[in-house]
């Protein structure tokens, strides 16, 4: 399925697998209105079997932030709407219905870190470079970077990003927080999937506690914490597939943790 700048196709053994490309690299994947809200319907009409998506990007560069030349005259009111609507659009790929891997490489920059500081895993490859030009261009993120990228990379490294126009590298970057992998160039997309595929083999209730407990329960007062985490976990291990993969392992027939 392609809409206007954005590719969907399943891949897997089962089709289990989405991946979605943004696919206007002549405007290196600049998201204007109907790019990000293609997002958020995608991820609202999942279709029914994809256990975990890929998201990357088309051409040189993972993505170049909001499409400028749609920053016009908004008055206070239409600017708090566009900012509410990219919220709506990244909290779909945040709290949806399946893990986001995002497979980054060249600009990630502006709203195009917002875009993947929503996913739950980066690979990052080695051309990979991490931007917030708003802060020079006399604007500020609007589309949850001031809550989601301070929680990657602390407030101190985000406001000098925005201060002084620092640009990371792909192994700053990993250093940093802002991706979890670093691999060779032009293998990230290769990780990502091998990721996707992984965690799409997990039981979806521990997957599901992953994106949409564990981000909450870091957020809670500790004595809150413990409580909403041994709720969750009285609920992930009542599944029937819990107790099939824990007799698994105790059978002899499930794999052990290596030593990597
Ligand atoms: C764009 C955009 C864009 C490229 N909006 N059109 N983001 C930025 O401030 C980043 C702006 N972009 C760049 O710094 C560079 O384009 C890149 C480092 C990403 C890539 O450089 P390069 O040399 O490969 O490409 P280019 O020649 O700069 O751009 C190719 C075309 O894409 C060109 O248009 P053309 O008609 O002249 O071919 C560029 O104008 C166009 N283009 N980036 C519109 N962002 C929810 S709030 C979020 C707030 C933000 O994200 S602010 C940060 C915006």
């Amino acid at each position: 399925m392609t809409t206007q700048h954005i590719h969907f196709e399943r891949r897997g053994k089962h089709k289990e697998i989405a991946v979605i490309r943004l696919t206007r690299a002549p405007k290196r994947n600049a998201l204007n209105d109907g790019l990000i809200l293609a997002i958020r319907d995608l991820f609202e009409k999942m279709p029914e079997g994809v256990r975990a998506a890929v998201i990357d990007g088309e051409g040189e560069h993972f993505c170049a932030g909001l499409d400028l030349s749609e920053l016009k005259e908004r008055d206070a009111g239409q600017g708090l709407h566009h900012s509410r609507m990219w919220h709506a659009a990244l909290e779909r790929v945040q709290f949806g219905p399946v893990p986001v891997i995002a497979a980054l490489h060249g600009a990630v920059v502006g709203g195009g870190l917002e875009l993947a500081s929503a996913c739950h895993i980066r690979v990052a490859d080695e051309s990979t470079f991490y931007a917030l030009p708003e802060g020079t261009r006399g604007i500020f993120v609007g589309g949850g970077g001031a809550v989601r990228i301070p929680r990657l990379i602390g407030a101190a490294r985000m406001a000098d990003m925005m201060f002084t126009g620092r640009v990371y590298n792909a192994q700053e970057g990993e250093r940093i927080g802002m991706a979890q992998y670093l691999v060779p160039q032009g293998q990230a997309f290769d990780k990502a999937f091998e990721l996707a595929t992984r965690v799409a083999d997990n039981a979806p209730l521990t997957n599901y506690a992953l994106m949409h407990a564990l981000p909450r329960i870091a957020e809670q007062p500790a004595d809150q914490g413990f409580l909403t985490e041994a709720m969750m976990a009285a609920i992930a291990q009542s599944a029937p597939e819990a107790k099939v993969r824990v007799r698994a392992f105790l059978d002899g027939k499930a794999a052990k943790v290596k030593k990597s």
